[in-house]
């Protein structure tokens, strides 16, 4: 199993940009964070009393598959609440979402951040709508949940490393909200309609469209 040394902060503008400072298998846990982040230059709301976890690793040829993992993690830390996990890596509580995760890499060094809502959410989303631990009478201390997280991340980890994407694509799907179901998928610059059919062999989404089949690695996908 994998061991991470963990350092535990006040507060900080982002616990991604303060593990960019260690070398692989730290982590860092904060308070609060003052510049919480999410995708795309998108903001993560940082309430103390919510978990902000971030841990690094050695940079790995896939780091893409790192998402698929890290949700896994949280899916199954939260696995008495019925988590789902909407493509490709957030965390829903009854349609809701409860966790965020950013990954972003150095030259050496893949960064994977984790946040999530334990006592409080944000009331004014736009995107989505939002969830916290406590709505669902399951507070847990941040520190608790930060180290189940890191086991199960861990353990999914050497399973991929023994099994490959496979062995946690078979259990992504399993948590996996939309399958089946018609979805719009809003990329950069346009939004594609069609079926979500499942992921492919290196986690891109499969989307059929009427006479087409697309292959997403990145963007937003909402139900229709
Ligand atoms: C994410 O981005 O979901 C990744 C969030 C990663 C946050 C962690 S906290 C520890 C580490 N340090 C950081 O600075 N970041 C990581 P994205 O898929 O782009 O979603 C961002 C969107 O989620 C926002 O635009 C809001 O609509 C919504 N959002 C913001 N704060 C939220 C919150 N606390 N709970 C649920 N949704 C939120």
């Amino acid at each position: 199993m994998l061991k991470f040394e963990i350092h535990h902060l006040k507060q900080c503008s982002s616990t991604n940009e303060e593990a960019k400072k260690w070398p692989p298998y730290h982590a860092v846990i904060a308070e609060t964070q003052t510049a919480g982040k999410g995708r795309n230059g998108r903001k993560w709301e940082s309430f103390s009393g919510n978990l902000f976890l971030s841990l690094t690793l050695p940079l790995p040829s896939n780091a893409s598959v790192y998402s698929f993992i890290a949700a896994l993690a949280v899916a199954e830390t939260l696995g008495f609440l019925s988590p789902r996990i909407k493509w490709p890596n957030d965390v829903l509580i009854d349609n809701k979402k409860i966790s965020g995760i950013l990954l972003e890499t150095t030259d050496q060094k893949l960064i994977i951040g984790i946040g999530v809502n334990i006592e409080k959410k944000p009331e004014t989303q736009v995107l989505y709508q939002t969830t916290c631990l406590k709505d669902h009478n399951a507070t847990l201390p941040a520190e608790e949940l930060a180290n189940k997280i890191l086991q199960n991340l861990s353990f999914e980890i050497n399973l991929f490393e023994q099994k490959g994407f496979s062995a946690i694509k078979r259990q992504w799907l399993e948590y996996a909200t939309s399958i089946g179901s018609r979805i719009k998928v809003h990329l950069p610059k346009e939004t594609l309609e069609g079926i979500f059919e499942g992921l492919d062999d290196t986690g891109a989404l499969i989307l059929k469209q009427d006479t087409t089949i697309k292959y997403i690695t990145a963007g937003d996908i909402f139900m229709i």
